[in-house]
């Protein structure tokens, strides 16, 4: 849909028309090379896809086509629940949140709600979504999965091809929590992997918890975090600490305005393994509602890191560097767990890499067991020259294993566990070492063989909400 150009609020690309992929951000060609050049440079595409409802308002699309309430190119009035009188709620809307009939088959916030159960809306939605595959895309976020149900999820994803890869797509429902029994986000882990969107409360509860009293937070609480402290499985989940709904949700999770708050919690969430992490990268706004940065037409213009009008989140040095670290320790089991009981947390990998996080307001010294061999480590968050050779600060272990360590105030320390290569005498673990740190500049695909097998996750799977390349 489209409105005012002055005033066209972000969410009006969650009101589909059509799925010819014109849009506000650009069409369909231009997605097409979007995807074909991150494919190139070994970046996977996940698309959020809108297959629950069509738009709840306006009259003609950004690609010029003109539509009515209930009437579409693709779709008549028989499509949707509410003129079928199957939505059991007084004026259609979704007015109980626990109630199943009215979830899946009412309007949420006033969006046409799409009869999913039908082959043909099955066959319309698999359509749009194996042309997005065809096109090279890996997999999904699917917008509003909790209102579509298992079920008929389910039987579309049952209709999908295969990706390029030739697997599968991955599947990422948003299932908000909250809902009893089959509407919890562990129901729908059986059609796919779910949002962690519980877990990023935590995350908000662990590292800003009652901000109104001056608290700040107790790091030492996730010592335990994921199914043992109620949330939905690492392997059924997609890991965030906000996305584009949350940023905005200031009081229940952190966003990008908590800045190093903000930094330092996705950091840790990379180290920490739970889940498929997403890291999500904004753009500036005042008000809730507020549109990405636009042309006077209200198209959006390229994503660009030198004016600030985007938040470029994602090529933070100590993001990128734990987006690396979190790849190259792969499964490698948690161990040395260290808390200060307040707000420092330190853990290792098995011996693969070594982290630690300060959410304290001062820097703090420590003394801990890091799990590796003796050696000179390069702190990847603060190294100036990701590669090799690493410029300082460095992690330096002794025969034992332990190491004294620094961890400055709303920041981390993280070592890498192959050792620093102008070390690299030090311990015989040095040859291999300068090879991997060398392949890590890469792209994961390219590291060698006998590393790929530590590589189980496949990860960072970024969403380009807002990155119209
Ligand atoms: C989602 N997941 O299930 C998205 O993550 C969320 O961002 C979407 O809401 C929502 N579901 C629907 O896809 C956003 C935004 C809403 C906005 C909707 C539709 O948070 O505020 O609703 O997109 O664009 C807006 C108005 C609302 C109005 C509605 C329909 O805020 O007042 O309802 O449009 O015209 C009458
Ligand atoms: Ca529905």
């Amino acid at each position: 849909m489209a409105a005012t150009p002055s005033c066209i609020p972000w969410w009006e690309i969650y009101q589909p028309v059509t799925y010819d992929l014109t849009s506000r951000m650009g069409n369909e060609d231009q997605f097409k090379r979007m995807v074909r050049k991150c494919r190139e440079a070994g970046v996977k595409v996940y698309v959020d896809a809108l297959i629950n409802h069509m738009t709840g308002q306006g009259n003609t699309s950004y690609g010029g086509v003109d539509y009515k309430p209930y009437n579409y190119p693709d779709y008549g009035p028989n499509d949707f629940h509410f003129k079928t009188g199957e939505c059991p709620s007084s004026d259609g809307g979704i007015q109980d949140f626990n109630n199943k009939l009215q979830v899946f088959k009412c309007n949420l916030v006033g969006l046409e709600d799409l009869r999913t159960e039908t082959d043909k809306v099955q066959g319309q939605l698999a359509a749009y979504l194996n042309k997005l595959i065809g096109y090279g895309v890996s997999g999904f976020r699917v917008d509003a999965a909790k209102h579509v149900g298992q079920d008929d999820l389910d039987a579309i994803y049952s209709r999908l091809h295969k990706t390029k890869d030739g697997v599968k797509p991955y599947w990422a429902l948003e299932v908000f929590g909250g809902g009893p029994g089959i509407l919890s986000p562990e129901a729908f882990t059986r059609s796919g992997d779910v949002l962690g969107l519980d877990a990023a409360k935590q995350i908000q509860a662990a590292f800003k918890s009652y901000q109104g009293s001056g608290n700040t937070g107790s790091l030492a609480t996730l010592e335990v975090f994921g199914k043992g402290s109620g949330l939905t499985s690492s392997r059924k989940t997609m890991s965030f600490v906000t996305n584009h709904d949350t940023d905005r949700n200031a009081g229940e999770y952190l966003g990008h305005k908590d800045g190093s708050t903000f930094i330092l919690a996705n950091e840790w969430l990379l180290a920490s393994g739970y889940g498929s992490p997403q890291v999500f990268s904004s753009f500036e706004w005042e008000t809730r509602d507020d549109s990405p940065p636009a042309n006077k037409n209200g198209r959006i213009t390229d994503a660009e890191c030198t004016s600030g009008a985007w938040t470029c989140d994602h090529r933070n040095r100590g993001i990128v560097a734990m987006v690396k670290w979190h790849n190259y320790v792969g499964n490698a089991k948690r161990a040395n767990f260290y808390t200060d009981d307040a707000n420092v947390v330190a853990f290792s990998k098995d011996s693969e890499g070594w982290a630690a996080f300060n959410n304290g307001t001062s820097a703090k010294e420590i003394r801990v067991q890091t799990g590796l061999p003796r050696g000179t480590y390069c702190d990847v968050i603060h190294d100036t020259n990701p590669g090799s050779p690493c410029a300082r600060p460095t992690v330096v272990v002794n025969s034992t294993g332990l190491a004294t360590v620094t961890v400055g105030a709303k920041d981390a320390v993280v070592a890498v566990g192959y050792v620093s290569s102008q070390h690299s005498h030090i311990t015989t673990a040095a040859s291999e070492s300068a090879s991997l740190s060398a392949s890590l500049r890469c792209e994961a695909r390219n590291v060698p063989a006998r590393q790929h097998a530590k590589r189980r996750r496949d990860l960072l799977r970024r969403l380009w909400c807002w990155t119209n390349f």
